[in-house]
């Protein structure tokens, strides 16, 4: 079993969307383990893509991931990090498989809906970042 962590960001939730994801999610093997609503701070959001922070995009994508509430959720399945992201999509919406969560919501390559953990060295580092052990059941 592997875990990874997933963020419905604040396009999804305030476009109304945290079902659409969830039943995505629902309808494959892929068992939610955690889950909370929360907006993260400048800082936090820094924190959370530190690896990104010599790209172009960084202060944008800070910004905007920090405007409105998110959901976060620890996922848990066999090779879920590789799995989630096939449900998720290409980072660039408009080259997403069909059936995938981008590809049906993403409107831009910024506001793309959702975010999953890349690696399992990145999913464990994410999970930690929003929850602690008796968080997750
Ligand atoms: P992904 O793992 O698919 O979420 O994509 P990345 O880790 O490469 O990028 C993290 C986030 O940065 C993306 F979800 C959206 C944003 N981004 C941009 O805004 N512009 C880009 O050119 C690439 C990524």
């Amino acid at each position: 079993m592997e875990r990874t962590l997933s963020i419905i960001k604040p396009d999804g939730v305030g476009r109304g969307l945290i079902g659409e994801v969830i039943k995505k999610l629902e309808n494959s093997d892929i068992k939610i383990i955690a889950m909370k609503m929360l907006q993260m701070t400048k800082n936090q959001a820094k924190g959370f893509y530190a690896v990104h922070k010599e790209r172009p995009f960084f202060d944008s994508l800070t910004d905007f991931m920090t405007s409105g509430p998110v959901v976060v959720m620890v996922l848990e399945a066999e090779n879920v990090i590789t799995k989630y992201r096939e449900l998720m999509g290409a980072t660039n919406y408009k080259e997403a498989e069909e059936g995938t969560i981008r590809r049906d919501f993403a409107t831009d390559i910024e506001k793309n809906v959702v975010h999953g953990s890349d690696s399992q060295e990145s999913a464990s580092f994410e999970i930690g970042y929003f929850f602690n052990s008796f968080e997750i059941v």
